[in-house]
């Protein structure tokens, strides 16, 4: 606190001005609605008058006076209470208006308080209603005394006010502190009320506001513009404090509803994100197979009858070959099912590395494996089964110091003019591969009867 005063922290600020009664009301309107202002003739100025009508938490001199001289005011001040911030004005606006703010931020105050943003020069007024509290009104005019009265109704009705003297500096504050009403002149220095209007409704980043004009009955003319800029609402001057409020609230009350509208609309749109999401995973879910990630048998029969068809129409080959795994009850039996889970992914990984990027992998029984071969004629099919079977013969799982091998038996097969359906070109993929393991087992067999045996190698 300056000058160590003991002052009651529930107490409202006093700012002592010297000026005139004209200059007086203009500082009414810069200094804070729940602050004392006592105004007295620079005459006065004595430190008896500074000590008999005391504590202050600031004085404001007046720059221009010619009654006594600054430092003479200054000397006063200073002799009765070191510390207390003296500030200068000039015809009711205040030099150096941070230094009021800091000055009366110190005094710090329970409820009902008021602070002020000292870099945009604007004011706030905070309230207790929780009502109110979510909507911040903006008062934009560049004359103080409206400035002053406008935001007195609304902050003596408990609403969050804040002040801006033109659309230049409100812009800065409904970016700093957001807003949900603005009340604005339409005449201002700088940037007018149509413009700044224009540039919110301009900027979707400023969100939903409730937009107030005062006009004076002279600028009646200027309304249809004014709606065209996307002015909501208009008060005219002079107007009625009861009006000012009605409007206000109304306006309150479609800020509400269309931010309502507004988060509706984004939880729809999540929600279809969420959905579209949702439904890709369980698409993904219905064509592969879990535990290997390849096509599961559905999609595979449907890429089957996809690449037939266009096989059929111009004319080009499709082969398949089905691989079964060899032994692999076996292999569960002595390794355990974990065991067997694990050859089978790496399996279904070998056949992956050993086929081209056009083929398409399926896993489409236990341990039985589709593989589509677009564009491909028999015997190169036989190849790529070939380098299917070896790769998956290179495969060691092991468990437990033990080491579980194991092989593949493929029977391939080639699509022709006499294959009524996909169905049985993966037939005779079947039956080559019944060959194959009859003729003895890791091996491959095509559907035209020649076998390759791993031993041939
Ligand atoms: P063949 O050489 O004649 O093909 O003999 P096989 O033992 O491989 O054939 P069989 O059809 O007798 O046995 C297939 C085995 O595959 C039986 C079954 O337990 C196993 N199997 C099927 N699906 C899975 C699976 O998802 N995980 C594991 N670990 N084993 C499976
Ligand atoms: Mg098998
Ligand atoms: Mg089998």
């Amino acid at each position: 606190m300056p000058g160590g005063m003991a002052v009651p922290e529930t107490m409202i600020p006093r700012v002592l001005c010297f000026t005139t009664p004209d200059d007086a009301e203009r500082l009414a309107s810069a200094i804070l609605v729940k602050h004392e202002m006592v105004v007295a003739p620079t005459e006065l100025l004595t430190p008896d008058f500074l000590r008999d009508r005391g504590p202050f938490q600031a004085v404001l001199i007046d720059a221009d006076s010619t009654a006594i001289t600054i430092r003479q005011i200054k000397k006063v001040v200073e002799k009765c209470r070191a510390g207390i911030p003296t500030l200068l004005h000039r015809r009711g606006r205040i030099l150096n208006p941070d230094a009021l703010v800091s000055a009366l931020r110190e005094f710090k105050i329970n409820a009902g308080s008021v602070s002020e943003d000292a870099s945009n020069g604007s004011r706030r007024h905070e309230r207790t209603d929780p009502e109110k509290a979510r909507h911040s009104i903006l008062i934009v005019d560049d004359d103080p005394v409206m400035l002053k009265l406008i935001s007195t109704i609304l902050a003596r009705d408990n609403y969050d006010v804040l002040t801006a003297e033109n659309g230049v500096e409100a812009l800065d504050v409904i970016r700093r502190n957001g807003v949900s009403i603005i009340v604005s002149d339409l005449d201002m220095p700088e940037m007018d009320g149509l413009d700044l209007c224009r540039k919110i409704r301009g900027d979707e980043t400023f969100g939903v506001i409730y937009f107030v004009m005062v006009t004076a009955q002279s600028e009646k003319a200027r309304l249809r513009e004014a709606f065209d800029s996307g002015v909501d609402d208009f008060v005219p001057k002079p107007f009625d404090r009861d009006e000012l409020l009605l409007r206000v609230r109304a306006g309150i009350r479609t800020v509400e509803l269309e931010r309502d509208l507004f988060r509706r609309k984004l939880e729809i749109q999540k929600y279809n994100a969420d959905m579209a999401v949702l439904n890709a995973r369980l698409e993904q879910l219905a064509s592969t197979d879990e535990l290997t990630g390849l096509l599961n048998r559905r999609q595979a029969m449907v890429k089957m009858s996809e690449f037939a068809e266009l096989s059929s129409r111009y004319g080009i080959p499709l082969s398949c070959l089905v691989c079964d795994l060899d032994h692999f009850k076996k292999t569960n039996d002595t390794f355990g099912h974990a065991v067997g889970d694990r050859v089978l992914v790496k399996s279904a990984k070998a056949i992956t590395k050993s086929i081209r990027a056009t083929d398409i992998a399926s896993r489409i029984g236990g341990e039985e494996f589709l593989v589509i071969c677009p564009n491909t004629d028999l015997e190169s099919a036989r190849i790529i089964a070939e380098r299917v079977r070896e790769n998956v013969e290179k495969l060691v799982a092991n468990q437990d110091n033990e080491s579980a091998f194991t092989t593949v038996s493929i029977g391939v097969a080639q699509n022709n003019p006499s294959h009524q359906s996909p169905d049985l070109v993966i037939k005779e993929a079947d039956d080559a591969l019944y060959a194959a393991k009859a003729a003895g087992r890791n091996c491959v067999c095509t559907a035209s009867g020649n076998i390759q045996h791993a031993t041939v190698r």
